[in-house]
């Protein structure tokens, strides 16, 4: 049995710290050593903690990748199994005569036992949850053995859903594919909803030691959490009223010192008595001329580096270390003339939400390492970005997730992890959800990207608009018991427990209309998924403007390079089994059709296939996101679904799995740009708007072309324009027949630019007469290339054409390599310069292939 320690800082949920001095708390790690078996066998293998089963089962070559192929059908059986998890360690004679000792799990996935040196410690059956436990009696001095049991999620879920009576729905849940017939078991367990199959992802209902485990030591003091509650924020003066929680293994006095770490300067010092046990300590103290904290594309993300220290005698007792942010956040939900507002008031000023919905990058959470986060969030800010929703079926994400959110700017919807499903309502379900819930409100609320709560993912929705009780045909009884369950828990304790650890506004569901019936769009948020599941064209965005689109979105493919990590040569087509256990959302891949040969007729080849969805996505969405933008501020925010992947799949996402970006993505940082122009095609009209969320306002040239494809130049005009802060406004209109008389509508473009008074390009647009498959985009065009290398080890590709071509995309078969524009079309006398940025495995600009729609449609 390996024995390896690794003393370092104290990091209990509440906590973040930094640093260690002498006389301070401790905590050793217990990451290595371990080992985990079957529990039928007797056979031990190496593993790693943090991690999971499977993920285990896989580096001891025990099973092979999940995601490849098939596998997924292959694997079901480990769902089924316990297991289990063993390491020792001994702990150093100076720790061992500390006070207190504790362990702490930060988490168990899920239902676990765990005993050190024979004695059973505790249960754990919340994957959500934190599991610290007192173990001063039952550690040896010597040799320790932790011993984790993991009973089987779907063996301990059977027996609840066998008893309770009634079905409860769970949509998403791929009992199927789990072999359970038609049993949703997801509901009964605390665990990530995702792991049981969802409309994007696989069925792995994984088990194990998913956050690490401390050994926490210390004697008298230890900072448990401290809030930070700002109670009025102006540009002039921050008041922050702190609460520190201590716990105290004695009656003591400590001295309590609050400073700022970037400057040393100490914002408050006082001499506390504490009382044995639980201690919460309130200290206020200013920031003057703060500098605010401030959402991608307004403004600077600012963030203070604020230490709290105990200390007593000049000695260093316990310290904690967070960045927090200066600012107000509020969701303003008032009536007004279009009905009742919705919309989030950042520093005071109305802030248009831009952003998308967030799900975890992995099955396998373990595996998502801190590059491939910070990669996932630096994209979400490279494409303008300033909110992510974090959707309730994933998991409550580690504080590198958040860390980043608040370092680039981008605020947070935070969901609880419920999400298209209806839950039990017995008492231990409830007290396991207000646990859960105090803990994440408690590790989290220092952040400042995080800007609202939300109880669930369309709970309500589903009640209210789903059919349900049609479709289950539950007793009246059943019913009642169903919706006063829903209503105890995001109504009344998740609410007040929010408020009781938060000043945050909680926002029940989302979607949540409050009412039901022709208001849909005049209060609350919406999903709307009326053009994906109802096969409609994308312009029906334009009659369905809510107050708030939370959701919204397109299925694609992911590109050829990511399709051939898990499918061979011959299974790269549509009907092979192995794309089909691939695509995951029911009639998908004839929803996708339905799209794109509406808007691009037939397709030859599967390579081309791919291609066009991927632009049927990126234009559909773009336009719903145009839409809303322009509707600015009757809509003030819009987050369509979905932002990454969590396995390479058919799925809504603008970032695969790999980390490639798709068409979306890159429509998705032009249109939301922070001022962007948007031309309508009107009844009668052309009508050019130009949007802006900046805080002031901008001077501008407004350029608009009607050009042939061919460049020749139909119509032209420009005019200065002066666009106040945060408005959405048409600049420029004109008769359509009077524009568009004498030219074949299938073959002109028009062009709109915003340019700065030294005509720079602030933002340009199209607009196209005509669905894609209608349009002559000729084959015949010459595409003038040339590449060179830059110093830095980029290529710059620039390119030319004598014809308007659209949807250029470039590729290189390199895993992680980046052109900074791609999908694009390039018009006749406007010049265009790629970067390519090699990245690893094949990078070889040789292997550089050009795609581009008017071939594929003439193909
Ligand atoms: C939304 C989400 C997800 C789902 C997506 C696509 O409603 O909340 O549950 O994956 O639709 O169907």
């Amino acid at each position: 049995m390996l024995l390896y320690m690794l003393i370092f800082v104290l990091l209990s949920p509440g906590n973040r710290s930094t640093h260690k001095a002498a006389g301070e708390a401790e905590s050793i790690l217990i990451d290595s050593g371990w080992e985990m078996r079957q529990a039928d066998s007797d056979e031990w293998y190496p593993a790693e903690v943090p991690g999971c089963v499977h993920m285990d089962l896989l580096k001891n070559g025990l099973i092979a990748e999940p995601y490849y192929r098939d596998n997924e059908e292959k694997q079901q059986w480990i769902d089924k199994e316990d297991w289990v998890y063993r390491t020792s360690f001994s702990v150093p004679a100076d720790m061992f005569q500390k006070d207190m000792l504790e362990l702490n799990f930060d988490g168990l996935d899920t239902y676990a036992d765990v005993f050190l040196n024979g004695t059973k410690l505790f249960s754990a059956n919340n994957m959500f949850r934190t599991w610290p436990v007192d173990i001063k009696k039952v550690l040896a001095k010597g040799n320790n053995e932790l011993v984790v049991y993991f009973h089987s999620p779907i063996k301990m879920a059977e027996p609840l859903w066998d008893s309770l009576g009634y079905p409860l729905p769970a949509s998403n849940d791929d009992s199927e594919m789990g072999g359970v017939g038609n049993k949703k078991l997801s509901v009964f367990t605390r665990k990530a909803g995702y792991h049981y199959g969802w409309d994007w992802g696989p069925r792995f209902v994984t088990s194990g030691i998913w956050r690490p485990v401390y050994l926490n030591s210390w004697n008298g003091v230890k900072i448990e959490n401290v809030q930070f509650i700002q109670e009025s924020v102006s540009i002039h003066i921050a008041e922050i009223k702190s609460v520190v929680s201590i716990r105290a293994s004695r009656r003591n006095a400590t001295a309590i010192i609050i400073s700022n770490k970037q400057t040393g300067e100490i914002y408050v010092s006082k001499v506390v008595r504490l009382r044995k046990g639980n201690n919460q300590i309130p200290l206020h103290f200013t920031i003057s001329e703060p500098s605010l904290w401030w959402s991608n594309g307004l403004g600077q993300p600012h963030l203070y580096e604020i230490e709290v220290k105990l200390a007593s005698d000049q000695v260093t007792l316990d310290r904690d270390i967070q960045n927090i942010g200066i600012r107000t956040i509020r969701l303003i939900t008032e009536k007004d003339s279009m009905g009742e507002s919705f919309y989030f008031e950042l520093n005071g000023h109305p802030v248009f939400m831009k952003g998308a919905n967030y799900i975890p990058n992995d099955v396998f959470i373990n595996r998502v390492s801190d590059e491939k986060m910070e990669s996932i969030i630096k994209a979400a800010a490279d494409a303008n970005m300033n909110m992510l929703r974090v959707w309730g079926g994933g998991i409550y994400e580690n504080e590198r997730f958040y860390d980043l959110c608040d370092e680039y700017g981008i605020l947070i919807w935070q969901d609880f992890m419920f999400a298209c499903s209806m839950y039990p309502g017995d008492y231990d379900f409830l007290a396991s959800v207000e646990a859960e819930v105090r803990e994440n409100l408690i590790r989290l609320r220092n952040h400042p990207s995080i800007a609202l709560w939300c109880g669930n993912n369309e709970l309500e929705w589903a009640w209210f608009g789903w059919g349900l009780n049609r479709k289950f045909k539950w007793s009246e009884t059943d019913s009642t018991r169903i919706r006063s369950d829903y209503i105890r828990l995001f109504e009344e304790i998740i609410p007040a427990t929010v408020a009781l650890y938060d000043d945050r506004d909680y926002w029940p569901s989302s979607p949540s209309f409050r009412s039901y019936g022709p208001h849909l769009d005049r209060q609350g948020d919406r999903h709307l998924w009326d053009v994906w599941k109802g096969s409609r064209p994308w312009t029906l965005y334009l009659n369905k403007v809510p107050r708030f689109m939370s959701e919204f979105g397109y299925q694609s493919y992911p590109e050829m390079s990511t399709i051939s990590t898990f499918a061979l040569p011959e299974e790269q087509k549509l009907d092979s089994r192995v794309m089909q256990l691939h695509q995951k959302a029911r009639n998908g891949n004839q929803r996708i059709n339905n799209g794109v040969s509406r808007e691009f007729g037939d397709w030859t080849s599967f390579p081309d296939y791919v291609y066009l969805t991927q632009l049927y996505q990126a234009y559909d969405v773009r336009f719903g996101a145009e839409t809303h933008r322009r509707n600015m501020p009757h809509c003030m925010g819009t987050l369509y679904w979905q932002l990454n992947d969590c396995w390479p799949v058919a799925s809504w996402a603008g970032i695969d799995y790999e980390g490639r970006w798709k068409a979306l993505h890159y429509a998705i940082r032009d249109i939301y740009k922070p001022i962007i122009v948007s031309i309508v095609n009107d009844e009668e009209m052309i009508k050019v708007f130009a949007v802006s969320d900046l805080l002031t306002e901008t001077k501008a040239r407004l350029s608009v072309q009607l050009l042939k494809f061919n460049g020749e130049i139909l119509y032209s005009d420009s005019l200065p324009i002066i666009i106040p802060q945060q408005t959405s406004q048409v600049y420029f209109s004109i008769d359509k027949k009077r524009l568009l008389s004498n030219t074949e509508q299938d073959e002109i473009v028009m062009l709109a630019r915003l340019s700065s008074p030294d005509n720079q390009t602030i933002h340009e647009n199209t607009l196209y007469f005509g669905r894609n498959r209608e349009l002559k985009l000729s084959r015949n065009f010459n595409l003038k290339k040339s590449v060179t290398k830059n110093k830095d080890g980029t290529y710059s590709i620039s390119l030319s054409t004598d014809v308007l071509i659209r949807g250029i995309f470039l590729s290189t078969p390199g895993q992680t390599d980046f052109f900074s524009d791609n999908y694009f079309d390039l018009i006749p006398g406007k010049p265009k310069t790629i970067r390519w940025v090699p990245g690893s495995g094949n990078a070889d600009i040789g292997l550089l292939t050009i795609k581009t729609l008017n071939e594929v449609l003439n193909g």
